[in-house]
């Protein structure tokens, strides 16, 4: 595993309002040649908005968008559009994120999604269909839907404090059979919470899943299970170790303290490069071998 020598690959800039203090938790998804990042990022006024940039190699920007390709226009999402995670299907981009709001002095998050065309997309034509929320009122989060249908039907996998779920639909709208499938384990790196991280990946061996665990200590790290190909309820091997962990200053110190948090994962040829947000306040990458990412029985 190497982290990229030139982490931070994105940072605030200071220029733009939209963008000046955090910029992070990023989706990724490799099209046309190139790897298109849809990234966090907050301001003064608190707000989640998502940037876009673009590279070539994975690694160096070659393009970054001075103003926010997506940004809450509704109610429920008045106080943040977050955690974007992308997955193509059919040459439609579905995009999941966390809607923020306020609710009792409080705040309320939950899954939202919606689409756009792959052409549009790549066009810089944000033409983002209806938003809608699969469980509205419900809190939830880190969801992300799997790159084609499993049995027949769309697949999402998301969080119900503390267990990484799973839930099924026909038509993108009504989702239901709910079910846990990855809880925390005691005593580890994922004993509080868990979560899944960027769209899983389809390999011989069955779905290789990127998932975020986080300890007693609020330490948020980064580990894999495989999941069966045709019942992805079923987990085949989970990682006993984390793949991530915070240990370099950029994940050390920053807003969250001791974060790597992924939203975004590409598979090039037999290597995978994990985007992730370093302490909630800049955007990294590591690159892996397929092979020591896939978890030991
Ligand atoms: C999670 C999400 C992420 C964040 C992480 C660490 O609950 O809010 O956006 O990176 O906490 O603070």
């Amino acid at each position: 595993m190497k982290r990229f020598r030139g982490n931070p690959i994105l940072k605030p800039n200071p220029k733009h309002a939209w963008e000046s203090k955090l910029v992070f938790n990023a989706a990724a998804i490799a099209l046309d040649n190139n790897i298109h990042i849809l990234y966090r990022a907050m301001g003064n006024d608190g707000i989640s908005r998502l940037g876009y940039a673009r590279s070539s190699d994975g690694f160096q920007i070659d393009e970054r968008l001075t103003n926010p390709v997506f940004e809450p226009n509704q109610e429920i999402e008045k106080n943040g559009c977050e955690d974007p995670r992308l997955t193509l299907i059919d040459n439609e981009l579905l995009m999941t994120y966390t809607a923020l709001t306020e609710r009792d002095h409080g705040q309320l998050y939950q899954i939202a999604l919606t689409s756009i065309k792959a052409s549009d997309f790549l066009t810089k034509n944000w033409n983002w269909k209806e938003r809608v929320l699969p469980f509205r009122g419900i809190r939830n989060k880190d969801a992300v839907i799997f790159p084609r249908k499993i049995n027949n039907k769309y697949v999402m996998l998301h969080r119900f404090d503390p267990d990484l779920c799973i839930t099924y639909s026909d038509e993108l709208r009504r989702w239901y059979d709910i079910r846990s499938v990855i809880g925390p384990r005691h005593n580890s790196w994922d004993a509080w919470k868990i979560g899944a991280a960027g769209t899983p990946i389809e390999l011989n061996e069955g779905w290789l899943c990127i998932y975020h665990g986080v300890s007693y200590e609020k330490e948020y790290s980064l580990g894999v299970v495989m999941l069966d190909k045709d019942n992805p309820e079923k987990i085949l091997s989970r990682s006993e170790k984390p793949i991530l962990k915070p240990t370099k200053d950029y994940e050390l110190y920053g807003k969250v303290p001791n974060v790597v948090f992924s939203c975004g994962n590409v598979q090039v040829d037999d290597k995978v490069l994990i985007y992730y947000g370093g302490a909630d306040s800049v955007l990294c990458v590591a690159s892996y071998e397929l092979n020591e990412l896939i978890p030991k029985k």
